[in-house]
């Protein structure tokens, strides 16, 4: 039933109304805080009333349409702020700006009030939430489901260059956003064992006995697509104990013993593993993917059943998308719970689990692919290692009648690792229970099907299709850099905020001297507002008019951060040794987290500090080269650091970044692209145009071949090219720690004798060669600034809402459900 508690609800007074409303009955206050943090809460609580009121609509809207539902699971959403986004999605951005305007307040300072939800490590978290703003923009029912950690990534403190840690306390003093929904919280069983009890027929069943319980709370948060009528949510469990458990050991007169199981249960949901592309092999991260997959499975179920007598339809009405591996235990889940639960034979629980499922991958790297030993998962979810045994004994045994003499085919391809520990697998456990398996870029797809999952892309080679991530483009121009988005929309009219194609239509307008004029004063704003970012938080002047040259995303030795160092130093040595006349002014900005224990990285952190104070201080070098890094990466700092930048660097190792999405980020707000043929960057060349993106280095089959072969030797390179010996000689000689001799030694002993898994010194000098080739053509501001703009006209491909288009047909089967007036 559609209520009338909100009608005009989209007009100045209205919306001035119900934040007075808020800041009386739901703040208890008569004059708002100085800070604006009451402003913030009354503003986010009156949007949350007319989000929830079209929640419920939408939801009305989904029943009658037996919409398909959708469900993407993860272990990570990076969401950070939502007010902008919501005020944009709603349509009240400008509205709401006058109502603050009118008590004299910038509606910037309330915005600056909200927390970041850093309910994620990095692209993977950031493109599950871009995804849920797709999912709603495009009138799909599509749902997220994910943790509510208390504590998201850290915040990242730098001192005398080292990282340091410190809690992120977002829920401090909580967020407006989410409805708590303890009345749907569900029950969910961990550790115990299994035993077999005979049945009536005389068969022998196994029965999962003496097992504990936590208690999974949901929180919603409202995920509001473009135009205000789709209203879908995201789903956050918070553990909890269970009170009934509690209270039996409490009858039992063991009060401590009560409170030590509430304590350990809620520290299930504590904290978010602050690791990317690396895998924890904590007990307590399993629990964690366990306790995602068990809730959302059972509040999944309960809503069809309610709507459902049998699960003959299940499949035609439920998709669930695995974000990686870390849910791929709903697998098992679904199986146990089809089987156990409801009855239901084997075979048929089989298919319809794995006409359900589908499984994204996002990285070939060994390090990340998630294996879990067999022992930890027998203590703590005995019945489900059980399910994995029995999907692997049937699996095999379809190989082994496929090709009966190839053991090591069978050995390959099983479920579990053989040795000392054995495995299970999550990969495997992914790819055998869904219809689908996807990956992340056109290239990592193909590397997908060639190498890591061969055996399976030749026994289903249906199975595997690539979508190439995208990003929303709502948060990520519209709301980061308004001053664009305004030009374009004044240009070529808004329609791209929903259909990014139709940036297209900008490539006439790259020549005209007027457009390229405003088009490069926006540029400059954005870099004089980075500007004082950078002077307030790093501590370093810079010139706005110097290129900035922008290399942002965590830190991992993958990802070459070292090869951007050395690129600096390089440049740094040639001008103080006057072999260089430097043409163009230039600003290095790095920023990112390190994993708390990966060594390497967090001395990248420090390399990047020492190499800044040599530079910054070096008085020859004062308006020429300055380089700084800025602490606390995180989406908010993002949306200031993209829209400003000049150059995006991109340079991975070839086949090592299964996509990036930073990449996208940057093309859609016109900086020119330096990359490696690698992930999404092979796709944005053949969008951009090879004039217009500077492309370098080894590519993924000659590193491949390279390796194979073994004929790598960094010490060649070393003699052979000067240039080489210019750089690594630097670390040797402590240029950049004089007070600290010895520092960085370990760089050059490791590169040169060692090893070097990431190949910089045979991309050094092609690097190298192309910097000075982008130095040149910056000089030319009238192309560089025509090539930017091609940059934004052809980054339509890009757009999360393509991607989610390509999902829904092609994977979920699901189609748009308009949700009306
Ligand atoms: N990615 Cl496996 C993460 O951010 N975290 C992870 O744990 C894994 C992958 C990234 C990947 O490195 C990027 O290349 C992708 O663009 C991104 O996922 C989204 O697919």
């Amino acid at each position: 039933m559609n209520s009338n508690y909100l009608n005009n609800a989209n007009t100045k007074s209205a919306l001035k109304t119900s934040m007075d409303y808020h800041l009386r009955c739901s703040l208890c206050k008569e004059t708002p805080s100085k800070d604006c943090r009451d402003l913030f809460l009354a503003t986010a609580f009156s949007l949350r009333d007319r989000m929830t009121e079209r929640i419920l609509e939408t939801e009305r809207i989904y029943q009658v349409a037996k919409a398909k539902r959708v469900y993407y699971l993860s272990m990570e959403f990076l969401i950070g702020r939502l007010l902008g986004d919501t005020l944009h999605n709603l349509g009240l951005f400008d509205l709401c700006r006058e109502v603050l305007e009118e008590t004299g307040i910038d509606i910037e300072e309330v915005r600056d009030q909200e927390k970041d939800a850093g309910l994620g490590n990095g692209g993977l978290g950031r493109l599950a939430a871009c995804f849920l703003d797709s999912m709603a923009t495009l009138n799909l029912a599509g749902f997220g489901y994910g943790i509510h950690y208390e504590y998201g990534l850290f915040k990242q403190e730098v001192d005398n260059g080292y990282q340091k840690e410190k809690p992120d306390n977002w829920l401090a003093e909580f967020s407006p956003w989410e409805i708590k929904r303890p009345d749907e919280k569900c029950i969910v069983p961990i550790y115990g064992r299994i035993e077999h009890f005979q049945d009536r027929a005389g068969e022998y069943n196994p029965m999962w006995l003496d097992w504990k319980v936590i208690m999974g709370i949901p929180f919603d948060i409202p995920v509001v697509g473009y135009g205000g009528k789709t209203v879908n949510w995201l789903r956050l469990y918070g553990a909890g104990s269970s009170t009934d458990f509690d209270i039996q050991i409490f009858n039992e007169g063991d009060y401590f013993r009560a409170v030590e199981q509430k304590v350990s249960s809620e520290t299930i949901t504590k904290m978010l593993y602050p690791l990317d592309t690396l895998k924890s092999g904590k007990e307590l991260r399993l629990v964690q993917e366990y306790f995602l997959v068990a809730c959302s499975l059972r509040d999944i179920v309960r809503r069809y059943l309610k709507e459902h007598d049998d699960f003959d339809d299940f499949p035609d009405s439920v998709a669930i998308q695995m974000n990686d591996t870390h849910p791929s235990l709903a697998v098992a889940e679904l199986m146990r719970l089809l089987v156990d639960e409801y009855a239901l034979p084997w075979d048929e629980a089989w298919e319809m689990t794995r006409k359900t499922l589908s499984y994204t991958n996002h990285t070939i790297l060994s390090e990340a692919l998630e294996k879990w030993p067999v022992n930890l998962l027998e203590q703590v979810i005995p019945r489900h290692l059980q399910i994995i045994y029995e999907i692997n004994a049937r699996f095999l045994k379809q190989v082994a009648d496929l090709h009966p003499d190839n053991l090591d085919l069978v050995r390959r391809m099983s479920l579990i690792e053989e040795g000392e520990n054995k495995m299970v697998r999550m990969s495997h456990l992914a790819m055998v229970g869904s219809h689908s398996i996807n990956g992340v870029s056109a290239l990592h797809t193909e590397i997908l099907k060639k190498n890591n999952f061969a055996d399976f892309h030749v026994l289903w080679p249906e199975r595997f299709v690539n979508v190439t991530n995208g990003i929303t483009q709502r948060r990520w121009l519209l709301k980061a850099n308004p001053q664009l988005a305004q030009l374009i929309s004044e240009t070529i009219g808004d329609s791209w905020i929903t259909d990014l194609g139709q940036l297209k239509r900008l490539e006439s307008y790259a020549e005209s001297e007027d457009f390229q004029d405003r088009f490069r004063r926006i540029k400059r704003t954005n870099k004089e507002v980075l500007g004082r970012i950078i002077s307030r938080t790093a501590w370093v002047s810079v010139n706005p008019d110097s290129l900035f040259d922008v290399h942002v995303k965590r830190i991992h030795e993958y990802k070459r951060q070292l090869l951007k160092i050395f690129h600096i130093i390089y440049e740094y040595l040639q001008i103080v040794r006057g072999e260089k006349t430097p043409t163009v002014a230039k600003t290095y900005i790095f920023a990112g987290k390190a994993a708390p224990g990966y060594w390497v990285a967090k001395q990248m952190i420090k390399l990047i500090h020492n190499v800044g104070q040599v530079i910054n201080s070096d008085k020859r070098l004062q308006d020429i080269l300055r380089v700084v890094f800025l602490p606390d990466y995180r989406v908010s700092l993002a949306e200031k650091i993209i829209p400003a930048a000049d150059l995006s660097e991109q340079i991975s190792m070839a086949g090592t970044e299964a996509s990036g999405t930073g990449n996208m980020k940057f093309m859609l707000n016109g900086a020119l692209t330096v990359g490696t043929l690698d992930g999404a960057n092979v796709e944005m060349l053949e969008e951009a145009g090879e004039e217009n993106i500077f492309i370098f280095g080894l590519k993924a089959g000659e590193i491949e071949e390279m390796q194979r072969g073994n004929t790598y030797r960094p010490t060649e390179y070393y003699r052979s090219y000067p240039e080489i010996r210019m750089v690594i000689d630097a670390f040797r000689d402590n240029i950049f720690c004089p007070s600290e001799p010895g520092l960085f030694q370990w760089i050059y002993s490791r590169i040169l004798h060692e090893e070097d898994p990431y190949f910089h010194l045979p991309d050094l000098l092609s690097y190298i060669r192309i910097q000075d080739k982008i130095e040149e053509e910056y000089q030319s501001q009238a192309s560089w600034t025509k090539k930017a703009i091609l940059n934004v006209a052809r980054s339509g491909k890009f757009s999360s809402d393509r991607a989610i288009s390509e999902y829904a047909g092609l994977i979920w089967k699901a189609d748009a459900v308009k949700c009306g007036e």
